[in-house]
């Protein structure tokens, strides 16, 4: 059984709303389904940003300051099957650039993933993935003396509160030496007609995304939830530029989760808050970045001004 599974599923049921973090969302399933939602014609974000690195890539680079003179280090966390990045290596071995490209993920079956579909698009590259915590194989990472490059795309910032997100920064910025860079990929600020249909798609990909944390908690924790008695609930602030997603109780209910020693009553109409996914525009890129010793030095955004590419310096 996953411990810190166990605990935070008990706190996040105890507590007033009810909450589960999105960080468990991943097990198989639910990673495959992800996989499902990136393909989702509602979900812009990853098409968007794949227009970056396929049309403007040579801006990014530019913006970087890399030459083709001195070998880097470019570093992915939280890689996915690569499907943007790929974009970014082609326009770079265009121009001869000499880098060492090392994918770090939670996940051994993404790296297997990502380090496949490489070695099909460019047969003769070695890749160097890493198994594990992000900021621990960046420590180890220090050590070299090259410049490095880190990328966080797709967004994954987003699913941190303001203050995390800053935290998250400043132990990257921690691991980073002057001069390193970031590529921080972020979805803007937009109309709810954009913003909502992406996390709420009619094939209801999102939602079975969603209610495949109560699935998990049955399996994992020997619970009862029968998921067909709750609903996927998705929520959109414009002003603030705050996607929220939660699982709402369709009946007043009790569930019980044996493997906790636990019954948790639910009321109709009751939610239990399960993700964020913030949208952003230049004040709040600033916002996260203060104290870090990191500064913006460049922004890259896709044609209908959806998505953008931050370039950001320590
Ligand atoms: C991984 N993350 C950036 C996605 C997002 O857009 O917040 C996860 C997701 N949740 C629902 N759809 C996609």
């Amino acid at each position: 059984m996953n411990k810190q599974f166990a605990i935070d599923v008990k706190e996040g049921l105890s507590k007033t709303p009810k909450r589960l973090s999105s960080k468990y969302f991943y097990d198989e399933k639910g990673s495959a389904l992800f996989s499902e939602i990136m393909k989702l014609p509602e979900y812009y974000l990853t098409n968007a940003e794949f227009e970056i690195f396929q049309k403007k890539a040579s801006e990014i680079i530019k913006i970087l300051g890399v030459t083709n003179q001195k070998s880097f280090d470019l570093i992915e966390l939280g890689a996915g099957d690569g499907y943007k990045t790929i974009e970014l290596l082609r326009a770079l071995d265009s121009c001869n650039f000499q880098y060492q490209y090392t994918p770090i993920d939670i996940s051994a079956k993404a790296l297997h993933q990502i380090e496949g579909n490489i070695q099909r698009q460019f047969p003769k590259k070695k890749i160097s993935p890493k198994l594990g915590d992000y900021f621990h194989i960046l420590h180890e990472l220090k050590a070299s003396p090259l410049p490095k490059v880190v990328l966080f795309l797709g967004s994954n910032i987003g699913n941190m509160e303001n203050v995390e997100a800053n935290a998250f920064l400043n132990q990257l910025s921690e691991n980073l030496s002057k001069g390193d860079k970031i590529i921080l990929g972020v979805d803007l600020k937009k109309s709810k007609d954009i913003v909502l249909p992406a996390y709420n798609d009619s094939q209801g990909v999102t939602s079975a995304f969603n209610l495949n944390l109560l699935s998990r908690i049955n399996s994992e924790l020997e619970a009862n939830f029968n998921t067909d008695l709750f609903e996927h609930t998705p929520m959109y602030d414009e002003q603030e530029g705050v996607a929220k997603s939660a699982i709402k109780s369709i009946v007043n209910q009790e569930v019980e989760i044996k493997g906790l020693d636990m019954k948790v009553a639910f009321k109709k109409e009751e939610q239990i808050h399960t993700e964020i996914s913030r949208k952003y525009d230049d004040s709040v890129i600033q916002k996260i970045c203060l104290n870090t010793g990191l500064k913006i030095i460049g922004k890259i955004t896709d044609s209908q001004n959806y998505f953008a590419d931050y370039i950001i310096e320590k």
